[in-house]
């Protein structure tokens, strides 16, 4: 097994956590209707529901915290923004906006329209939603060897560039976009590599159609190329993330997860200054004015340090080893699991697990509640349920996976916390056979994971 990776930083604040008794996680999880999203995060032991938001940030960030410059307009902190994403992304535009999905509200819909489609290599919830709330069809084409837990590939997060061609060669002048998500979430944080970039993008480029980039998990994505693909051993980080956004024409990112800090966005456009203008008139109407799109000064200032320390190769290097970690002691315990390890988290292939709950009981779920019966861990689906109904038909979509997401906080858990959720899992798939399945009570009409309410089967 692989050695954990001290942590390469000391610990300087201290948040309370507590552990509620079995009886009193029965009832809160009867209460919160089966749904992970009602509980109270006082009542959660370890929170690994999200990698989103939930990281701790360095004391350089809380003092750069006091630096922000809040001017409403010309703000000094948008200016040194600015100078480091031009630095890192080397792309001409850039625009802070509050998080991931008020970019792809700003940038999809100048893009996608009524009976136009999107292809990614798989799309998120939030991004799918966008591209569904533009009027537009979202079409996935990941590359086979995704849908195989057990299967050990370095680049499971890939397009599948055959089918891309074929859903180009079907849709013709219909796309309007195509998406790549680094890493890819859905699939398991797996990454994609610099050679199906440059691939895509060629493709993208043959066919006159814009490429853009899904960049929330761009950092860790660039650590599985130097570390999984020839010829970039020796390149730096920032090198690697360089190539990559050159491959695309514009990006999307949710500043929560690789930045590493609570809440922001960013808008890149590479070059395409019509586009641009667009972007930026989309902003002042849903956002705010360019210079804070929808942000405090401080919290541009948190993210320009965040984006130079998310290239620190030490903090990867732990970032990246804590996920094995994680993965190693559930596969040591018998538990299947996406392999291999991916950035963000563990993904327990609850299918595997669970066998005898079919989708439409949402085997993904049914162990993230009882994880929290069991120990106090909250965790979150990636499956059917989060994946929901067909547009027209309304009809229940069986996902490509069915997993359970461990979703690791940034710099927040250390070993023991997640030799805990090791050793709950191990417990619980003693008991496996007696788990059940559930049905959805009431459900918003999108993104309904977030609201949905369940039974008990
Ligand atoms: C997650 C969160 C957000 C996300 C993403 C990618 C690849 C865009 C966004 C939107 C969402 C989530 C899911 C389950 C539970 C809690 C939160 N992903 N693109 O955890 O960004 O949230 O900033 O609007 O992964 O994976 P934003």
């Amino acid at each position: 097994m692989a050695k954990y990776i001290p942590e390469p930083f000391r610990i300087k604040a201290v948040e309370r956590i507590r552990l509620l008794s079995r009886e009193e996680r029965t009832e809160r999880i009867k209460e919160a209707h089966y749904n992970l999203f009602n509980l109270k995060s006082e009542d959660i032991y370890i929170d690994l529901l999200t990698d989103s938001g939930t990281n701790a940030m360095s004391s350089e960030q809380w003092a750069g915290i006091m630096n922000g410059d809040e001017a409403y307009a010309g703000s000094k902190s948008f200016q040194s923004l600015l100078e480091v994403c031009h630095d890192i992304f080397r792309y001409r535009h850039f625009q802070p906006v509050h998080q991931g999905r008020a970019a792809e509200k700003v940038l999809f819909p100048l893009l996608l329209g009524e009976g136009k489609y999107a292809i990614a290599n798989t799309f998120f919830d939030t991004t799918r939603a966008h591209v569904e709330l533009a009027g537009a069809k979202a079409l996935d084409a990941v590359v086979p060897e995704a849908k195989e837990p057990n299967l050990d590939a370095p680049f499971k997060g890939n397009m599948d560039t055959e089918k891309l061609l074929c859903l180009i060669e079907e849709y013709r002048r219909k796309i309007g976009l195509i998406v790549m998500t680094v890493t890819n979430n859905s699939a398991g944080g797996q990454p994609v590599s610099m050679a199906n970039l440059r691939a895509v993008s060629k493709i993208a480029k043959e066919h006159g159609i814009p490429f853009c980039l899904d960049a929330a998990r761009f950092s860790e994505n660039a650590y599985f190329i130097k570390e999984r693909e020839a010829d970039y051993e020796n390149k730096s980080l920032k090198e690697i993330v360089r190539e990559m956004f050159s491959y695309a024409d514009m990006f999307t990112m949710s500043a929560k997860k690789d930045a590493l800090l609570n809440i922001g966005g960013l808008i890149g456009i590479k070059d395409d200054e019509e586009l641009y203008r667009k972007v930026a008139t989309r902003t002042i109407s849903y956002e705010g004015f360019l210079s804070y799109g929808g942000l405090a000064g401080r919290d541009l200032e948190a993210m320009r340090i965040g984006l130079l320390e998310a290239l620190d190769p030490a903090y990867l290097r732990f970032r990246i080893g804590q996920v094995r970690y994680l993965l190693e002691r559930l596969e040591e315990a018998g538990i299947p699991c996406q392999k291999p390890s991916g950035g963000h988290g563990v993904f327990v292939d609850a299918k595997g697990l669970l066998p005898h709950i079919p989708y439409h009981q949402f085997p993904g779920h049914a162990l993230a509640v009882e994880l929290y019966i069991e120990a106090g861990i909250r965790s979150c689906e990636i499956g059917s349920f989060l994946l929901g109904r067909d547009p027209e038909t309304g009809e229940q979509l069986e996902a490509e996976f069915e997993f359970t997401r461990l979703a690791i906080p940034r710099r927040v858990y250390t070993q023991t916390h997640l030799d805990y959720v090791a050793d709950a899992l191990a417990e619980i798939k003693k008991r496996r056979e007696t788990i059940k399945g559930y049905e959805i009570v009431w459900e918003p009409p999108v993104l309904r994971h977030f609201q949905a309410k369940l039974n008990a089967l």
